[in-house]
């Protein structure tokens, strides 16, 4: 895929800017998706690079919630659809939700490039380019969605998402599952599981999870939904952020 030496000490994280370079290139990323990345990185290097038990514990109430929900959805932008293509289509398969592009700097030209790209990956139906209906409270390109998707939705994964458009989301009620490296973020504060954790991990995590619980019933998912605790989740986070990786929080 790409030129990096494998023994090299930080082996993942070139390969992870790699193929947000290459999303770049591709039409697929935002410039603003490097910066994005850059930021993601130093959260991650700070956390210890690893899924914390706390994110683990984040990860299976998002996938109670996905096997709970009428109509969950995935939300995939510039830098999702570069980093984890294949891991999307995975979890969408394994929790029967829907894929729908959603971009901050929405341009159609990008929108298609992204869903050609998630098609290339193995997914069949790629929402977002029908685009006939509005969040409310957010300017006219940011808020398009599709009707019979996000717009529809009880259940939304935002991974890597802008606060503005999480709290809006929120408004409409809509459970979300947020993915972001960033305890502090408002994304992260505002939603209903904040999976802090990278998403090069915490997505097949969520997958690893929905699958565990496939036979799971009703009554038990509610209660793993039931038990989590986001607020807690974000001060382990912090926590580890504060302290370092070592001091373990639990
Ligand atoms: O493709 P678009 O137009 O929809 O734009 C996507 C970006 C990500 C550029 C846009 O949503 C944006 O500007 O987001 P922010 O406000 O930079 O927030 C992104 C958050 O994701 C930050 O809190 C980062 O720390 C976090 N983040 C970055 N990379 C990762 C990550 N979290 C988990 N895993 C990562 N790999």
């Amino acid at each position: 895929e790409v030129d990096v030496p494998a023994d090299h000490p930080r082996y993942q994280s070139l390969l992870t800017r790699h193929r947000i370079e290459a999303g770049v290139e591709k039409g697929i990323t935002s410039t603003q998706g490097l910066i994005a990345e850059g930021r993601g990185e130093a959260f991650d290097y700070l956390l210890g690079e690893e899924t914390t038990p706390s994110a683990d514990r984040a990860a299976r109430a998002a996938a109670a919630h996905f096997l709970l929900a009428a109509h969950p959805v995935i939300s995939v932008n510039g830098n999702v659809a570069a980093l984890v293509p294949e891991e999307v289509v995975e979890l969408a398969e394994a929790t029967g939700a829907d894929i729908e592009v959603n971009l901050f700097g929405r341009t159609e030209e990008r929108v298609r490039a992204i869903a050609e790209h998630l098609r290339e990956h193995g997914a069949e139906e790629v929402k977002g380019l029908t685009a006939d209906a509005r969040i409310p409270g957010l300017s006219h390109e940011r808020a398009k969605v599709d009707a019979d998707g996000i717009y529809d939705a009880d259940v939304v994964l935002v991974p890597l998402e802008d606060g503005d458009r999480a709290e809006a989301l929120g408004e409409m009620g809509k459970t979300e599952i947020v993915i972001d490296l960033n305890p502090l973020s408002r994304s992260a504060r505002v939603a209903a599981v904040p999976i802090v954790d990278n998403i090069l991990r915490a997505l097949p995590n969520v997958t690893r999870h929905a699958r565990d619980l496939a036979g799971a019933s009703d009554a038990e998912l509610a209660e793993i939904v039931e038990a989590f605790d986001p607020a807690a989740a974000l001060d382990d986070a912090e926590r580890r952020l504060r302290e370092g990786a070592v001091a373990e929080d639990e």
